[in-house]
């Protein structure tokens, strides 16, 4: 057992998960998960808010064959700050089958960023969860946005439902594709027909934003592995909005010391056709949606 995982104050991912029911379609992308350290390689970021277990690239590339996903999206987490090398490394060992979403300064540079994307680095992560950051002014994001556009790249925002109302005017003003994380977070205790997630689906009528239908096993209240309460959200956002919602596991899970249980990665799976409820549905989820934000070029050949 290395220092870090002795260190680390939240509880690690599941090692041997079960085999979901559910086979994704071929090319499947988990558009949703990260790389931790290993610390000795990759030393966590002095101003974390969580010391997470040593997650690496081979664990990760092992469940991604071992679920039936073809690639992956690694989204940079809040325990390695701006420091994206664990990251870079990871798609660098993916043979061109993991693209990468970093977190960066505004201080950023034109060739740093041209060397991330040169990496398949293809968005920025803005924080805005209190817990993990300590959130910026509008100013340092718009001149992050300002740096990347020319790449092409878009953002993808993570933030509490509380405070959607207070950052709309912001988020809607950005001339840029947003994916939001977690459908904003919503409370699942309450009604998917209520004026809360109205409001989250209001949002997502804007065209140019995206949501990942994921992490039941951190917005749930019901028990797992059904997680019956999340369900019904995740699925409205597929049925409204089928061409602009993503999937993935969350794999390796931070924080889930929080909610007080890992979730086994296999079970997960066998949410998605519960709310992508057909196959051509499920094929825009895992694969025609992550492809053409993140393999566009492979798309349009
Ligand atoms: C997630 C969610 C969490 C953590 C992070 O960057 C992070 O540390 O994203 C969380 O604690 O809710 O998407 O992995």
């Amino acid at each position: 057992m290395s220092a870090f995982i002795a260190d680390a104050d939240w509880l690690c991912f599941d090692p041997a998960p079960s085999k979901p029911d559910f086979t994704p379609p071929p090319g499947a992308v988990d558009a949703h998960c990260h790389v931790f350290g290993p610390g000795d390689v990759f030393p966590y970021a002095p101003e974390r808010k969580y010391t997470p277990c040593d997650a690496g690239r081979d664990q990760l590339y092992r469940l991604r064959d071992f679920l039936g996903f073809d690639r992956n999206i690694i989204v940079q987490a809040t325990c390695h700050g701006t420091d994206n090398r664990a990251m870079i490394d990871a798609l660098a060992h993916s043979k061109g089958k993991a693209r990468g979403v970093a977190t960066v300064g505004a201080d950023i540079s034109a060739g740093e960023i041209a060397a991330m994307h040169a990496a398949g680095v293809r968005a920025v992560r803005f924080n805005y969860v209190r817990r993990l950051v300590d959130p910026r002014p509008d100013a340092h994001y718009r001149a992050i946005i300002d740096r990347i556009a020319a790449h092409g790249w878009h953002i993808v925002i993570y933030f509490e439902a509380a405070d959607l109302a207070e950052k709309w005017a912001f988020f809607t003003s950005l001339p840029i594709t947003i994916v939001v994380d977690h459908m904003g977070r919503p409370d699942v205790t309450k009604s998917p027909d209520g004026p809360e997630f109205a409001q989250f689906l209001r949002f997502m009528e804007h065209g140019n934003i995206w949501s990942k239908v994921t992490c039941p096993e951190r917005l749930s209240k019901s028990p797992p592995p059904g997680y019956d309460d999340f369900v019904p959200f995740a699925r409205a956002v597929v049925d409204r909005f089928p061409d602009r919602v993503l999937w993935g596991t969350d794999w390796p899970h931070p924080n889930m010391n929080m909610v007080g249980h890992m979730p086994d990665d296999g079970a997960l799976m066998d949410i998605i056709p519960r709310i992508a409820t057909n196959a051509d549905l499920q094929h825009r989820l895992l694969v025609a949606n992550p492809m053409r934000l993140y393999w566009p070029e492979e798309v349009d050949a």
